[in-house]
């Protein structure tokens, strides 16, 4: 263990990071990381590959690779995660022959990964409670034999969002013909709340926009997301549009540094002078959980001075042809929007009346408006209906189906909105089963399958007798560990396909085994030669994406390899399923996908090196509207508080979001710094307003333990996590912010979104309770 890296939150310092996002810092932080992952030659020649037409599709975010790459087509967090996947370091045998997994337990999530790459396939031995290397062959018979002897009915298989498109289908294919739809995913975690919301809308599962519209689009509303750090090559697209002028109106609790200012490390003008680009042209400062309130705030500006245009014979200011011509429920929305007081608007969302309309005024002024959010959307109980405020505002002016505007839910996992383009979902109504049916010569499961906090409800009641995990780190990435971790531990096969060691492995259930693959960035050599897959960006354009490392051992396979050796023991013979054929030859299996989905994917193996990706058709670009109804959906507010359920403000209970600092990927921890927010040295810390400090008698750098307030009538447990230091930061008042995964023994699992039950990790109500322990005086 690297004492260097322990995370002591008194040893913490602070400053405010007065650059701007990108720059030099990025520049510098890049070359210490090759070295820290000791890749230093290979890295650069890799790094020249990334998001290219011809390379490989980088393993962090989902955001669009253009056709027209920059030379670097990368950013600071991009290159991480390529110097974490092709490290030099390596967790093998011997690592594991050293220490027992009770040891191991002992080591922080950021030690766990940062051993390295797997090396072999390992089968978990109670007698000695070591990981022993076990052969692949006997690896996948004592895995498919004991499903076998299992009910379907209790067998889980998750996915993490960065499997490809061959990938998840098989894998899906193979849960389907085993004989259930228990897909949960890391959507479900993620945007499942935009999957709820938007075909009920606008008649599609996906955002609208893509890279051609930033050309277009003369205003950008930007809601709930942290570009800078998750989705930095963004900024390129945000940076140009600034350039054109283009006002970008940001709403977020945090001043999101990316989001402020930003510096072009690839221009060279920019680097040799203090230049930069102002990205948003205004930044409302929203209470956590504040958006539908600002959002009626604004819709009701509008609202009413179109009711005073209409009354003076003047040019509307609502679009009312498209509004007549293409939607339904308007009058329900005016009536609601007309109905709330500005009073309850400001004091829910936390801003001004003035601030309000200014936005609402910007937006008006605009022809062409884009709309981009995050998971400061999705993940609140009323994430759904978040959305659908979102998805009003643009049809208010007919903003949806023209260049230039639309919805941009801005993905998470570099592949997790592929995946469910190609049938990893729960949901059977979402599968085309007919055609699954005829390709293949079984009866699709009917019954709906588990989501992710289903499956983790199954797992409390004993109902799980095996969770198959592709890729991702469920135990960690889930609410309410303090319930969760002794419930997985009686699972009795857990299987983990993943590239690195991390909690998941080591809580394991009865019988366990580790299956470690090839990263994408990996050259993945089957019986016809070198394959390729593909992946979905957020802008809902598919790319191939090619290897290019030798793989970190010999003894790695490809999850394709992972998956068809499984399913072709586990399932009865199928002369219509040639999982080794698809295993020996990958655009096998995207002819099988080609044939289920043949509007998305026909020409797929011709397509998907065309520069840029191609895009999906999506019925919403032109105006066609696949909703029940037929129509593009407004819907009514059904209160003004994202979070509805949470004690009343002012008193003790603080509203706590727990978000990602600019040194992780998910439950990935690279390092103990958020430089953006100028955190260094630890992520036990609670980023809290300074007038919320002194009013419950906090001292800056305190130490605290937070505690959770149940908001369930039968709750009675008790869920805390302490040595938390209090830092006073920029934040509306009565919220909080700290790290995910760190905090998430807090967050109750049925405290998630009403419709898509993503866990409202974004708002959880806590208190906290002083510890005698102090830091020293905080250094900001
Ligand atoms: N480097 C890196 N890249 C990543 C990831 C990573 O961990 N590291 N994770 C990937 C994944 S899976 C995902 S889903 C995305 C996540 O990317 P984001 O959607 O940016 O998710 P978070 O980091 O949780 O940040 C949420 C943002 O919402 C704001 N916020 C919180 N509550 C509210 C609210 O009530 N209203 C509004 N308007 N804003 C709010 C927070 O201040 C923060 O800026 O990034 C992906 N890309
Ligand atoms: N409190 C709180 N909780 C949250 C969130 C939050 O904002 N706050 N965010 C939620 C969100 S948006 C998400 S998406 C989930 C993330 O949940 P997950 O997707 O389950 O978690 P990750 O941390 O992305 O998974 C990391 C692991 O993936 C494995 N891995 C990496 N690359 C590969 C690969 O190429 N193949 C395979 N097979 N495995 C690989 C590595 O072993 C690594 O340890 O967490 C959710 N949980
Ligand atoms: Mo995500």
């Amino acid at each position: 263990m690297n004492m260097e890296n322990k995370d002591d939150p008194r040893k913490a310092t602070f400053d405010e990071y007065t650059n701007a996002a990108g720059g030099w810092g990025s520049v510098h932080a890049l070359g210490s990381i090759l070295l820290q992952e000791k890749v230093m030659l290979k890295g650069p020649r890799i790094l020249s590959k990334q998001n290219k037409p011809d390379g490989f599709a980088c393993v962090s975010c989902s955001w669009a690779k253009p056709a027209d790459p920059h030379v670097f087509e990368f950013c600071e967090n991009g290159a991480k995660a390529t110097a974490w996947e092709i490290t030099s370091k390596r967790a093998d045998p011997a690592l594991f022959a050293q220490h027992t997994v009770a040891e191991l337990e002992q080591w922080t999530d950021m030690e766990l990964e940062a051993a390295g790459r797997l090396t072999d396939p390992l089968r978990y031995d109670p007698v000695t409670d070591k990981y022993l290397p076990v052969a692949w062959s006997e690896a996948f018979d004592a895995i498919a034999a004991e499903l076998k002897t299992m009910d379907p009915e209790s067998v889980v298989f998750y996915s993490s969002g960065r499997a490809s498109l061959e990938a998840s289908y098989l894998y899906q294919l193979m849960a389907r013909m085993y004989g259930n739809n228990h897909l949960p995913d890391s959507s479900n975690m993620c945007h499942e709340s935009t999957s709820v919301a938007l075909p009920k809308s606008i008649g599609v599962p996906v955002g609208t926009v893509t890279l051609d519209d930033f050309q277009h689009t003369d205003c950008i509303l930007f809601f709930g997301h942290n570009t800078g750090t998750n989705a930095p090559r963004m900024l390129h697209q945000l940076e140009d549009v600034r350039k054109r002028g283009v006002p970008i109106v940001t709403f977020n609790p945090l001043r999101e540094r990316g989001l402020e200012r930003f510096v072009n490390p690839q221009s060279p003008v920019e680097m040799l002078t203090p230049a930069h680009t102002d990205v948003s042209t205004q930044y409302v400062q929203i209470k956590v959980g504040g958006d539908i309130a600002a959002l009626t705030g604004m819709i009701k500006w509008i609202v009413e001075a179109d009711d005073l245009a209409r009354a003076a014979g003047a040019k509307r200011i609502v679009d009312a042809d498209f509004i007549a011509a293409h939607t339904h429920g308007f009058d329900e929305l005016a009536a609601a929007v007309r109905a709330a007081s500005w009073e309850e608007i400001e004091r829910i969302s936390g801003v001004g009346r003035d601030e309000l309309e200014q936005a609402a005024k910007t937006y008006v002024k605009a022809n062409a408006v884009m709309l981009m959010y995050g998971m400061g959307v999705t993940q609140h109980r009323e994430g759904v209906q978040a959305i659908h405020m979102l998805t009003n505002l643009l049809l208010l002016r007919g903003n949806m189906g023209k260049p230039g505007a639309g919805i941009c839910p801005i993905r998470g996992h570099s592949n997790v909105q592929g995946q469910r383009t190609v049938g990893i979902t729960e949901k059977p109504e979402l599968v085309p089963m007919d055609k699954l049916r005829q390709q293949f010569h079984f009866e699709p499961p009917a019954k709906k399958g588990w989501n992710t906090v289903e499956a983790c409800e199954a797992v409390l009641a004993h109902k799980v007798s095996a969770f198959i995990m592709l890729g991702g780190n469920f135990v960690r990435a889930v609410p309410d560990h303090g319930r969760i971790e002794p419930a997985w531990r009686e699972i009795p096969l857990t299987v983990q396909i993943l590239t690195k060691l991390n909690r998941s492995a080591l809580i394991h259930g009865k019988k366990s085994f580790l299956l470690p693959c090839l990263g994408r960035i990996e050259i993945d050599r089957q019986a016809s030669g070198e394959q390729a897959v593909s992946v979905e960006d957020s802008t809902g354009c598919m790319h191939g994406s090619r290897g290019l490392a030798e793989p970190a051992s010999p003894n790695l396979l490809s999850e394709v390899a992972i998956i068809g050796e499984l399913a072709s023991r586990l399932l009865p013979p199928n002369p219509h399923a040639d999982w080794r054929g698809w295993v020996a030859d990958y655009s096998t299996i995207r002819d099988a996908i080609e044939r289920t989905y043949p509007d998305i994917f026909h020409d797929f193996n011709q397509r998907m090196w065309t520069p840029g990706g191609f895009a999906r058709p999506l019925d919403a670009r032109e105006r066609k509207w696949k909703t029940p109804n037929g129509k593009a959906n407004f819907f009514a507010p059904a209160g003004l508080d994202s979070d509805p359920d949470m004690p009343a403000p002012g008193g003790e209970v603080l509203r706590l979001m727990t978000t990602r600092g600019d040194s992780q990927f998910n439950t990935t921890v690279y390092g103990l710094s958020d430089r953006f927010r100028g955190v260094h040295g630890t992520r036990r810390v609670l980023l809290m307003n300074r007038a919320d400090i002194d009013r419950l008698h906090l001292r800056e750098g305190a130490m605290v333990t937070a505690v959770t307030v149940n908001t369930a009538p039968d709750d009675h447990a008790h869920r805390s996590v302490g040595t938390l230091r209090i830092q006073a930061f920029d934040i509306p008042p009565g919220c909080v912010m700290g790290y995910y995964p760190e905090l998430n023994p807090l967050i109750p699992l049925y405290h998630h979104a009403r419709e898509s039950k993503v866990p409202a990790v974004k708002a959880v109500p806590i208190r906290l309770v002083l510890e005698n322990r102090d830091a020293p005086a905080a250094s900001r």
